[in-house]
Order: C-alpha cells, then structure tokens, then sequence
C-alpha cells in the first residue's frame, strides 16, 4: 500500500506496507488524515478479493477518495499458484488440480461487475497489459483514476488483467495468449462505471 504526496515544492514519495487485504481500510485512514496526499493502493486478487473482500467492498461503497490498482492473474502468485477468486472455471491450480469447478469452488468473481452495483464508486475500469495497445490504455485509465482523486470524485479501480507465467506453467508468450484467450472472455475489458461528479 502506498502514498505519494505531490504538495509543497518538492515532490514527498512514501510506501507503506500493511497485511493482506487490508490496504483500502489503510488508505482511508491515510487519505482522511492526509487529504492533500495521492493515495493508491495495488493489490493482487487473492489480497483485494478473498482476503480484503470485505474491505474493499465497503471502502467502495463509502465512496473513499482513493485509487485502486487491481492486478488480477488469476492465481495466487506469491503463494505459489493457489485458486484466486479469480480463478476461472476449469482453470488448472495446484488446489484445483482437475480445474476449478462451479459447484465445488464457484465461479470467478468479476470485482468491476460486482462493485459497478454499489452507490459510492465514481470509475471502474477493466485493462489488460497483454499487447502494447491494451498498455496504452491501461496507462490512460490509471491515470484517469487519479485525476479523479485530485478532483476529489472518490473511488476509483482500475482492474488490469496480467501475466503470471511461472504459476500458470506457461511460457511468456504462451501467457499473452492465455490473457488474450481465455481471460478476455472471461473479465471483458471495458468502463463499468464512470461517474462525472
Ligand atoms: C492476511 C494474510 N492472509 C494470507 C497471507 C498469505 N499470502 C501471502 S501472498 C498470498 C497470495 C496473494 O495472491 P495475490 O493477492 O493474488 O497476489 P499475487 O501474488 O498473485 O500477485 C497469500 C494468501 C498473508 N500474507 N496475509
């Protein structure tokens, strides 16, 4: 979890650090303390949607002025390649080893649907970074993330749909093709929600 402050004359860079699932509730207490600071998180999935699931939910539903950077592989990667939320159906895991299933695991949850329901969220937006064009507009959502924040707009997710070669024993570019196949159906790209005041 990290804060970066661009006030006075010289530009103040900070990272904190907190426990899994916890960087929204700790961003808010940044933000309302420090509200002149840029305040962004940037979480896994396992971290923003099964750990922090509760978290994030309300720290968007609150409307908190903050901006989320939502990196979803679809695995827990630091683990060592666990089932995420995220992980899609028939998706190999070393906890799903004949692929996730819909009755045993449930399906994938979708954090741009899910929160577009909720009364408090100003902008969502599902990227990639699978081909340099969908990186060109990731780079555009993320920074319209944060000029929503210093337009003090309130909360703000964008969910990049990224590479994790190791934990899905694919090779780099077998990755992209994983991305471009398979999660694309799965997490279309899009605006979820783009609320102008
Ligand atoms: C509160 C808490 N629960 C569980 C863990 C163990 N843990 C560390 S990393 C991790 C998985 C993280 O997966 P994700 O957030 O998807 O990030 P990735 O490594 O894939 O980028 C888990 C479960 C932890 N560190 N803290």
């Amino acid at each position: 979890m990290n804060w970066e402050s661009v006030s006075g004359s010289s530009a103040q860079r900070r990272w904190d650090e907190c426990a899994h699932g916890r960087p929204p509730a700790v961003a808010t207490g940044i933000k309302r303390v420090l509200p002149d600071r840029i305040v962004f998180t940037y979480q896994g999935d396992g971290d923003l949607a099964a750990i922090g699931t509760a978290e994030t939910i309300h720290a968007a539903n609150r409307g908190e002025n903050i901006t989320i950077i939502f990196v979803n592989n679809a695995i827990y990667g630091m683990t060592g390649g666990q089932m995420a939320p995220t992980t899609m159906i028939g998706q190999w895991s070393t906890t799903t080893p004949d692929g996730r299933g819909r009755f045993g695991e449930g399906g994938p949850i979708r954090v741009c649907e899910m929160l577009s329901a909720l009364g408090g969220v100003c902008y969502l937006e599902r990227v990639s970074v699978s081909s340099p064009k969908d990186v060109m507009k990731a780079k555009k959502a993320i920074k319209k993330a944060f000029e929503n924040q210093i337009a003090g707009k309130g909360f703000s997710l964008v969910e990049v749909l990224s590479m994790c070669p190791t934990d899905w024993k694919l090779s780099p570019l077998e990755a992209l093709d994983f991305v471009n196949d398979k999660m694309k159906a799965a997490f279309p790209l899009g605006v979820f929600k783009d609320r102008q005041s």
